[in-house]
């Protein structure tokens, strides 16, 4: 271990999780590591809950608000969830006990686009930072760290805390030296200047985050992997949207509005972003490049069989068969993966330079191209906008998909309106389901309601969407965006009282 904190001064603040843990404390605002299940703290949070749980105990009250990069694990918004001792979080979620908690009512959770972050933490906006606890995979001799499997926020909470706690976790990848790229030339307007990044490899910062030494107040040891689960083998419906998807593709490939290599791949969470991928290497696509958030088991496929040739993201989100692959090879990865600040990896100035092509999950859009990603019902959230946002808005070709249906055929994925909006219909390109591909560029809202009802609905809800949209252009008060205000969220009312959006 003593290879992995070479820094004497902060050598000599090496301590427990437990005493760590006292520098926390009730009502502070404390910025934590962590994207996507990768790099956050695996020992401080789970002393802290404990901390916290005697408090309660004790008739105290504890509550702390989080902020962190993304979704973390149940070592840290699980269990701090579970004690009751988040009063507030920001951004991005994932945990099963968290999002209970906040569709209950009783955890505050900001959801914000990935990109805006830090410099909403910057402005003020969150408030003072209290405290930083950040996972590092070691201290060079200078004090200067050694980032873990995920950037996320980490800079912006080492330089705004007042205080900061390292993890320095011996079962992080040592070889992950020299894959990042940690930018230090971000200011606020009005001192910005442009970011001189034209390539989705490019290097343009330093391999290591600064701390101010005089402001670690701990320094912890730890073990252990990122907790990540397997992805599920493409089942038949993904691999029909990856399908539909890659044909798409090579139709713009040979109209000429891609490129053959395409533009830089941004692919979201879950499923079925990961059987996108695997479908592009499968359908012989080459030389691809990806500017990323995540980079998960998928893109790591494409990473190594040569498809993917350079691939920028901010974490590494990789399941255990995966991360054993990453460290066998990590020499290799090195040369092709650049891991930055989500500030970066979600940079709007970024995004539409390289002209991204952005491949994102939903919950549910409506005739018009409207997008929820993160409600159930309009009012209880699912995840949380991530990135979605940052580069529906910015890239050059946006794409969203889904499933047509959810629940075992219960749900129609297409529905007359939106229940919430993440993402409006100017900036939504293309909505694939497994029924069909529409893209929307170019229409009018009524023709953009016509392609997404004819080849993206379900058969089953096909003639009712149908149906709504002929009488809203009979019925409306206004005939560009024709819609029937009382029936427009009827759908999920149905779904609400009947368990089903289906009509007898
Ligand atoms: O719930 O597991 O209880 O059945 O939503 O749906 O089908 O597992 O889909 O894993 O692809 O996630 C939008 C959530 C899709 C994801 C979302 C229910 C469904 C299931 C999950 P159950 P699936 P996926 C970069 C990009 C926002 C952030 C983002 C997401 C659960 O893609 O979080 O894109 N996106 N970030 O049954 C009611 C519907 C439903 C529905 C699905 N219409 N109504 N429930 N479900 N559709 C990465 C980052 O930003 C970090």
């Amino acid at each position: 271990m003593e290879s992995r904190i070479r820094n004497p001064q902060l050598a000599a603040r090496i301590t427990s999780a437990e005493e760590a843990a006292t520098h926390i404390q009730p009502g502070m605002t404390v910025g934590m590591s962590g994207f996507t299940g990768a790099g956050y703290p695996k020992v401080v949070p789970q002393a802290l809950a404990a901390r916290i749980g005697a408090a309660h105990e004790r008739g105290d009250r504890f509550g702390i608000r989080m902020l962190t990069g993304a979704s973390t694990a149940p070592e840290l918004d699980g269990v701090l969830a579970r004690t009751g001792g988040i009063d507030f979080r920001l951004p991005y979620q994932s945990d099963p006990e968290l999002r209970e908690r906040i569709n209950r009512g009783e955890i505050e959770y900001m959801d914000i686009h990935l990109g805006h972050v830090a410099q909403y933490a910057w402005s003020g906006f969150f408030g003072k930072l209290d405290a930083a606890v950040i996972e590092v995979a070691g201290i060079l001799p200078d004090g200067r760290l050694l980032p873990s499997t995920s950037v996320g926020n980490n800079k912006t909470w080492l330089d705004l805390a007042d205080h900061v706690i390292l993890e320095v976790n011996a079962d992080q990848p040592a070889g992950l030296d020299g894959m990042h790229d940690i930018y230090y030339g971000t200011a606020l307007p009005p001192h910005r200047r442009p970011i001189p990044l034209v390539a989705p490899g490019d290097r343009i910062g330093e391999a290591y985050l600064q701390v101010d030494l005089a402001k670690v107040v701990a320094v912890v040891e730890s073990r252990g992997h990122d907790r990540l689960t397997p992805f599920a083998a493409p089942d038949a419906t993904s691999a029909c949207i990856a399908g539909h998807l890659v044909e798409f593709f090579r139709h713009e490939i040979a109209r000429g509005r891609l490129p053959p290599h395409l533009l830089p791949l941004q692919s979201g969470v879950g499923n079925i972003a990961n059987a996108v991928l695997i479908g592009l290497r499968d359908g012989g696509f080459e030389q691809l490049t990806a500017f990323t958030e995540v980079i998960q088991d998928g893109m790591l496929d494409l990473i190594r069989a040569g498809t993917i040739v350079t691939a920028s993201a901010t974490a590494l989100s990789l399941s255990p068969a995966s991360v054993a692959d990453f460290i066998e090879h990590i020499d290799d990865y090195r040369r092709r993966i650049v891991l930055r600040p989500q500030e970066m990896s979600n940079h709007a100035e970024l995004i539409r330079r390289l002209g991204c092509i952005a491949l994102n999950g939903m919950v549910e859009a409506d005739i018009y191209g409207n997008v929820n990603s993160t409600h159930v019902a309009g009012t209880s959230i699912i995840n949380g906008i991530g990135g979605s946002g940052d580069f529906a808005r910015n890239s050059f070709l946006s794409c969203f998909m889904t499933p047509s249906t959810a629940k075992r055929g219960a749900i129609s994925t297409i529905v007359p309106m939106v229940s919430h909006v993440d993402h409006t219909e100017h900036d939504v390109g293309v909505v694939v389901t497994e029924q069909g591909l529409a893209d929307l560029r170019g229409l009018s809202p009524k023709q953009r309601a016509q392609a997404i009802i004819s080849q993206c609905a379900h058969p089953d809800f096909r003639p009712m969407l149908q149906d709504y949209f002929d009488r809203a252009y009979c019925g409306s008060r206004g005939l560009h965006t024709p819609h029937l205000l009382p029936e427009a969220l009827s759908w999920h009312q149905r779904f609400l009282d009947t368990g089903s959006m289906r009509t007898t």
